[in-house]
């Protein structure tokens, strides 16, 4: 086994339908989820890789419901891509256990998948540019485009509530109130932000519940480094990460693009002068959601872009709050204290978005007068 590798991946392999030999694996990307291993294969004297996925099961509970989720919408997907000699990066291809299912459960329980991977493509961790801005926007509205008229039964909801930003923000006072790591007291100030916004926590529901914006199929882990885009032409090539595809709102998904690409800092930056949003980079988001999804979207829909920026940051601090709170029982830390971090990088986010929000509002009107 590699040493940087937790799991024996040799072991692994073989229980997926790949022709050819192991030659080795290596962790791979900077998800907070799930274990990732790149893994290299000699086929036919060529070499080639493969995604393979240990799904955190203390996360998502019933792995095969949700590979049954993954696998629908990636058969429908590929299904409208067709015959296109690109297929496979176009979207994520699930590669079928020997037994034939999406995934295979190892003796100690744990679950695995495997997914081509997408060669002469990279995800960014941060910003760079607003053609990638454009892009990623423009990848993850079409994705939900492509869902629309996704054919059977309701998805499988992988984790229920995942963006009821009130109840997470009952998640987080419980874990204010429980102070179970003895944490509290060195997170004043982000408590007192997290409490005094809790007004804005119901709003995308409450239209949702008034009939003004419809449940859809969306992604609803649109951050930037989960969208593949192309090293020749710079055009988003790939949407992955799809665990949480299932019944959402579309402004959960492009909130967590305002949330993702308009700051030019790291999600866990120290130096929170270097977190804002950035009008340029908001721009081509709406620019790219509007191409990419565009025709479907309805008019609350896109009179609550910049506001689901807004919440969407809001809800994800809470979210690293309550897991500092806790101890860090969720999100995966490379640091002490780095769930406050990444919280502080969110609300300071949420401050530089409200100061903007009336600038924001103007130009999503100027585009769709
Ligand atoms: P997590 O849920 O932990 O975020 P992801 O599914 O996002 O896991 O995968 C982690 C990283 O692995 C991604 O950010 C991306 O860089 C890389 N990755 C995932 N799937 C593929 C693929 N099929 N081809 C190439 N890279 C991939
Ligand atoms: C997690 O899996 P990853 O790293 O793409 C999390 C998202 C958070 C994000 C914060 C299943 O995303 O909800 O917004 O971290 N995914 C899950 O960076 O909880
Ligand atoms: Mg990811």
């Amino acid at each position: 086994m590699s040493s940087e590798c937790k799991h024996d991946l040799r072991m692994i392999f073989p229980n997926f339908q790949i022709l050819g030999n192991f030659v080795s694996a290596t962790p791979y990307g900077s998800g907070h989820i799930n274990d990732t291993y790149a893994v290299s294969v000699s086929q036919g004297g060529s070499s080639m890789r493969y995604i393979f996925q240990r799904i955190n099961h203390n996360i998502f509970k019933n792995p095969p419901l949700l590979m049954d989720n993954i696998s629908r919408v990636t058969k429908h997907i590929h299904s409208k891509i067709g015959s296109d000699p690109d297929s496979t990066r176009r979207a994520l291809y699930v590669i079928p256990a020997i037994n034939g299912k999406p995934y295979f459960q190892d003796p100690d329980g744990n679950y695995w998948r495997a997914y081509i991977f997408v060669e002469k493509a990279k995800t960014y961790d941060i910003i760079e540019t607003c053609e990638n801005a454009y892009e990623a926007s423009k990848a993850f509205g079409k994705f939900q485009g492509e869902l629309v008229d996704l054919p059977g039964s309701r998805l499988e909801e992988t984790i229920p509530n995942f963006h009821n930003t009130p109840q997470r923000y009952k998640n987080f006072e419980n874990a204010l109130k429980a102070d179970s790591a003895n944490r509290a007291a060195s997170a004043k100030t982000e408590i007192e932000f997290a409490l005094s916004k809790a007004k804005m926590a119901s709003k995308l529901l409450d239209l949702n519940a008034a009939g003004l914006i419809p449940e859809r199929v969306t992604h609803n882990d649109t951050k930037l480094n989960n969208v593949l885009i192309d090293d020749a032409s710079g055009k988003g090539v790939c949407v992955i990460d799809l665990d949480t595809v299932m019944p959402g709102l579309a402004l959960y998904d492009f909130g967590d693009l305002v949330r993702t690409s308009t700051s030019p800092a790291a999600e866990d930056e120290k130096d929170l002068s270097k977190v804002r949003m950035q009008m340029p980079m908001f721009e081509a988001l709406v620019n790219g959601y509007l191409d990419g999804a565009g025709s479907f979207l309805v008019k609350d829909e896109v009179a609550n872009l910049a506001f689901s920026g807004k919440l969407i940051t809001y809800e994800i601090g809470l979210r690293f709050l309550t897991d500092y709170l806790s101890g860090d029982v969720y999100f995966k830390i490379k640091r002490e204290g780095h769930n406050l971090d990444r919280c502080r990088t969110q609300f300071q986010l949420v401050r530089s978005i409200e100061d903007q929000e009336d600038a924001m509002n103007a130009l999503v009107a100027k585009k769709v007068r």
